[in-house]
């Protein structure tokens, strides 16, 4: 079940075997899985302050739409901690609607590290970015833009200067950035998701309607981008 996984650490042949050994297979299945993989943060519901009912429906929803369209692959929700909000609603939510677990799970990590702290094999990350697609800021964005060095921001304004609320951009990785080389990640889709921070560009002053289609959007251009990179 999902929820082993997210508060499992793995790391080692040996930890798996003993994982198995202690009948939580599923979690090693995870973990030794190699479909690829899109490990993505719940765009907008932190520094963007986006409603999480909302938005763990919305999550959701595009999950079940995309997930058996886009054939052998797994969607990994993301959050750092094991008191995530958003990760809970989210599984609660995707075990109601009997989501397969094998193709979306949720997980406890720094996305910047999945595989080399937590042994999940992943390719593929999101990041909440910004519209002006720069380092810095905070939240996700600063750890992947850190993680990933200079060779992100490069490769970056190679594919576009800036993004629309609801679109996404892919980005391949440079074989030289340490998001490759240490966690065998090989594109970072940078996806911009509706602002409802007055504090920050774009803020939609409470307008859920406008916001959840631009949610819907940000993660139907994250899911594309993701199945034109698998494909
Ligand atoms: N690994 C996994 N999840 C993370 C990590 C991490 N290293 N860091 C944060 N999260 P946020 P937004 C989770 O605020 O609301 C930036 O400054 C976090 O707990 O990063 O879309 C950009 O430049 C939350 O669940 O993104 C934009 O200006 C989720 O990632 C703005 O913030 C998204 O939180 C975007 O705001």
């Amino acid at each position: 079940r999902a929820e082993n996984v997210s508060s499992f650490p793995v790391n080692t042949a040996k930890d798996l075997k003993e994982c198995e050994d202690l009948a939580v297979c599923s979690a090693g299945s995870h973990i030794l899985n190699d479909a690829p993989t899109l490990a993505f943060p719940s765009i907008s519901t932190s520094d963007f302050q986006f409603d999480l009912e909302k938005a763990s429906d919305i999550i959701i929803e595009k999950v079940e739409e995309f997930v058996n369209k886009l054939g052998n692959v797994r969607l990994v929700l993301v959050d750092l901690s094991h008191r995530s909000k958003i990760l809970s609603l989210v599984k609660a939510k995707a075990t109601e609607k009997n989501i397969d677990s094998s193709k979306f799970f949720t997980f406890v990590g720094d996305i910047t590290r999945l595989c080399s702290e937590r042994g999940l094999h992943y390719n593929v990350i999101a990041n909440a970015a910004n519209w002006r697609l720069k380092p810095g800021g905070g939240g996700v964005n600063a750890s992947i833009f850190n993680a990933a060095g200079p060779a992100l921001e490069v490769a970056t304004k190679e594919q576009a200067k800036s993004l629309h609320p609801g679109k996404s951009v892919a980005v391949p990785l440079p074989s030289t950035s340490p998001l490759f080389t240490r966690e065998g990640i090989t594109h970072v889709i940078h996806v911009l998701g509706p602002n409802m921070n007055p504090q920050r560009p774009n803020c939609l002053n409470n307008d859920y309607i406008v916001g959840c289609k631009v949610l819907r959007d940000a993660y139907t251009s994250l899911f594309e981008d993701f199945a034109s990179i698998v494909k």
